[in-house]
């Protein structure tokens, strides 16, 4: 009977404008009369969303009846950014939607401004995993993404007098992108002790019990696909007290403080996401985060297997679960005891099961980022895991010992457990020794995993362990959602948006390269994008920039390793250069914007004091008449990807200049390409295959090479280290105070010239100032210029993130997408 009242999605502009009234009048309580923009966004946002939780329900029940096997994307990050654009845009209905809300009085980009970004990650590997669960959709796997439900996420920057300032994110007020599931809860265990005793057949059966219990509840965000009915789940874990309110019995004997203080400890858990990028810092809360988060998980995706009714042993043709860096490993751990503790099975068995289930991507190969855990603290939290732990590294050690015998040293090397004092628990050899894949992000980056930090484990697993996926990006948020009047003009030409879903379709573009009339369409359009930062600069920051001008960009997290104080050095050069020109000379000149964004880890003062140097920079430079439009320096506060959304498709040039061999793959330098910006950058990451996609014409490439890192860095300890001369210029003017106290700046220059250089900045310098010049001198010709921009996106097919989840499909997961239109 029910058939015939199930939810029939909006589909024309009556029906939307119908729902958006409803939610306001019903759901919003409030009149029409009194809708705001706030409204609007809330009513319009539901109206969708009622929309994808129906699509949810059919996906997931189809998924289930066609019994295939899933992956798990097992995340601690998802930076998603705002929802509401990307769910109209995927589920074809912007302009239904646009018609309505300019029917009801509203501008469609002030409602989709009202929305608060999802932040629940730091930078490059929580964007990510967003651009993968878009793909995931889109392309009709079945996928599930794992993580926590933070209640504050990033948090947001405020920049005052020139310093870093960090507000809490609390974001969850209004959300109506999430569903709590408040029947989908489950008990996590923490601290207690481990009983050993015999079964009665004998058997030694090992119990974990006493410590306290955490409540994990679920809240799942539907994840539309582009142009496909599919719509997938991430779920969310929110930590609650076990004992409900509060604990009743400490209530009713008076000792109701500590009840509550129960209460708030375990909501603790899932309340902030831990700010740092790339940067371990072995806090116990964080391990607590990880467990809660990886055992609730296992729990419901071992219940969804138990389901199926098959043998254990089917357990990795059924269920993929990657991890997005160490953060996950736990969950190896987890599931060989729920397997030899709770069901019984034998270690090897359980152990063959797990190690073919687990794939390890690594992100990362900075030694600070390499997650270690004290035994002491792990001991405490998580006694059965920690012998766990020490049997899975016994059976290990034993198995190298019998190929490799009397090879002493690399037992140590490659042991999980480091004997240091205290001990600790390397993750990574963890996660490589339970996975059956351990892939890189870029080719380089796998390279360099191969032959450095995981070297021995090449020799002891063999080299088919180890693989490339260089990462991806979704063209549906940033060409076709950040850039729509660039998206159309390229639909327009290459016979609509098909390219959207098969990137390499781009090439076609190419022909037109040198068509007059489509190069000043290009040329406007990347105008248009400028003029809009540019207005975004001014209502921010008050400084007043020049659209006409060379916008050359650095947007990411800040980090030493990133190199933004090379970027500011060579603007204090140029400002310099500047300076010393006669008034003829300064003509011929390439007006530039110096535009820098991107957080600091709280606790990470150099990375401050380079957002500290960049704007006392800027409060010189902007305000000096000699210079005028010539030279502009912004930090836009608050990097995120909304804001993202507006820069990238703004920008002529961005910059991607880590130290070769430290930035694993970057993945904002796809999405400037991509928008049709050009590169400026070293031979690090994803930028070298960029390179030999785009041709070498089209990039501007600079600096040392990774192999020849280790020798230089050798050299500034070992050797004379002489300052690079114009570094040299730059460092004086700093100390003569020309940007504020010099005392301010004296760790940042003091890195570099009296503690060994450690990024190669001053190795780097003179090629990076070279080749800005070269810069300058290439957007003089405009013509060319525009011909370069279009040729490089014709040849991005390679970077969307389809293409990515295509190859872990294919060569770590093992699985094919299930089609709706099949399963009808
Ligand atoms: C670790 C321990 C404790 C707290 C936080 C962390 C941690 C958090 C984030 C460590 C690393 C984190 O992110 C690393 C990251 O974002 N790596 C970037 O991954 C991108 C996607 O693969 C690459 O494109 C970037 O090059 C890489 O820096």
């Amino acid at each position: 009977a029910w058939k015939k009242y199930q939810t029939r999605p909006f589909t024309n502009t009556e029906q939307f404008e119908r729902e958006v009234v409803r939610h306001v009048e019903t759901t919003l309580a409030r009149s029409m009369f009194n809708c705001d923009e706030t409204a609007a966004y809330a009513a319009a946002s539901l109206a969708f969303r009622d929309r994808l939780i129906t699509e949810w329900n059919r996906t997931q029940q189809r998924q289930t009846f066609a019994d295939g096997k899933r992956v798990y994307y097992l995340s601690l990050e998802f930076l998603m950014g705002r929802a509401l654009d990307n769910a109209m845009l995927n589920v074809g209905l912007k302009n239904v939607a646009q018609q309505g809300l300019t029917d009801l009085g509203f501008r469609i980009e002030d409602v989709i401004e009202q929305e608060h970004d999802a932040a629940l990650g730091n930078g490059g590997l929580g964007r990510l995993a967003a651009c993968f669960l878009d793909s995931l959709a889109s392309l009709n796997f079945a996928a599930w993404g794992y993580g926590l439900r933070y209640r504050y996420g990033i948090f947001k920057q405020e920049i005052i007098d020139g310093y870093q300032v960090e507000v809490p994110d609390y974001w969850l007020d209004f959300n109506p992108w999430e569903f709590p599931r408040h029947d989908i809860v489950v008990d996590i265990q923490f601290y207690g002790n481990v009983r050993k005793y015999q079964d009665s057949q004998g058997k030694q059966i090992s119990l974990w019990d006493g410590g306290e219990i955490v409540k994990a509840v679920a809240y799942d965000v539907p994840i539309p696909g582009f142009e496909t009915s599919t719509t997938n789940n991430l779920r969310l874990w929110s930590s609650k007290a076990a004992s409900g309110e509060f604990d009743f019995q400490k209530f009713n004997s008076g000792d109701y403080e500590s009840s509550v203080a129960d209460q708030q400890r375990a909501e603790t858990i899932s309340a902030v996401l831990y700010p740092n990028d790339n940067l371990d810092r072995g806090k116990e809360l964080r391990l607590k985060q990880q467990y809660f988060w990886v055992a609730a998980s296992l729990y419901d995706i071992v219940r969804r297997f138990k389901k199926s009714k098959r043998a254990w042993k089917e357990f990795p043709d059924q269920v993929a679960i990657q991890l997005n860096d160490t953060h996950p490993t736990l969950a190896i751990v987890e599931l060989q005891r729920i397997l030899v503790d709770l069901e019984g099975l034998d270690w090897d068995e359980a152990w063959a099961i797990v190690s073919n289930t687990f794939g390890y991507t690594n992100h990362t190969v900075l030694p600070e980022a390499l997650e270690k855990w004290s035994v002491p603290l792990f001991q405490n939290l998580l006694p059965r895991h920690l012998q766990i732990i020490y049997d899975i590294n016994l059976f290990f050690l034993q198995s190298v010992e019998r190929t490799f015998p009397k090879e002493r040293d690399l037992l140590a090397r490659v042991s999980i457990i480091e004997e240091s004092s205290p001990k600790m628990i390397r993750m990574a050899y963890l996660a490589i020794v339970g996975s059956h894949k351990v892939n890189g992000v870029a080719e380089l980056h796998s390279d360099l995993i191969k032959t450095t930090i995981f070297k021995d484990f090449v020799r002891i697993f063999g080299p088919d362990k180890f693989t490339n996926v260089t990462n991806g990006i979704t063209p549906r948020r940033w060409l076709h959602q950040a850039n729509p009047r660039l998206s159309e003009l390229i639909a327009s030409k290459i016979g609509g948006l098909g390219f959207l879903k098969d990137l390499t379709l781009l090439s076609e573009l190419e022909k037109y390269a040198d068509d007059k009339e489509f190069k000043k369409e290009w040329q406007e359009i990347k105008y248009a994008n400028k003029v809009r930062l540019a207005r975004h600069i001014k209502s921010t920051t008050g400084i007043t920039v020049n659209p006409a001008a060379l916008f050359d960009v650095q947007v990411k997290r800040m980090h030493e390793y990133k190199r933004q104080q090379m970027n500011i050095f060579g603007v204090i050069h140029r400002y310099l250069t500047i300076k010393a020109m006669t008034p003829e000379e300064r003509k011929k000149l390439t007006p530039r914007v110096s535009i820098f964004g991107g957080k600091a880890a709280p606790g990470y003062w150099m990375a401050k004091t380079i957002i500290h140097l960049i704007n006392n920079v800027g409060a010189v430079v902007n305000n000096d008449k000699d210079v005028g439009d010539l030279l502009k320096v912004v930090f836009v506060e608050d990097y995120n990807v909304s804001k993202a959304e507006i820069i990238i498709p703004a920008s002529d040039v961005s910059e991607h200049i880590s130290t070769a061999g430290t930035e694993a793959s970057g993945t904002s330098n796809m999405k400037f390409v991509l928008n049709g910006g050009l590169i400026i950058g070293t031979c690090d990451g994803a930028n070298i295959e960029i390179t030999r996609e785009i041709g070498e014409s089209n990039i501007f490439l600079f600096g040392n090479l990774a192999e020849d890192v280790e020798d230089l860095r050798h050299a500034h300890n070992y050797g004379s280290y002489t300052l690079d001369p114009a570094l040299a210029r730059v460092f004086d003017e700093i100390k003569k105070g020309t940007f504020g106290d010099a005392a301010a700046f004296s760790a940042l220059t003091g890195s570099i010239e009296d503690h060994g250089d450690y990024y190669l900045v001053s190795d780097d310098f003179h090629s990076y100032v070279q080749t800005q010049a070269l810069v300058d001198e290439a957007y003089k010709n405009q013509d060319e210029w525009i011909s370069k921009s279009i040729t490089s996106v014709a040849r991005m097919g390679f970077f969307s993130s389809d293409r990515c989840i295509n190859e872990y499909a294919e060569s770590i997961w093992n699985v094919e997408p299930q089609s709706p239109e099949q399963a009808e």
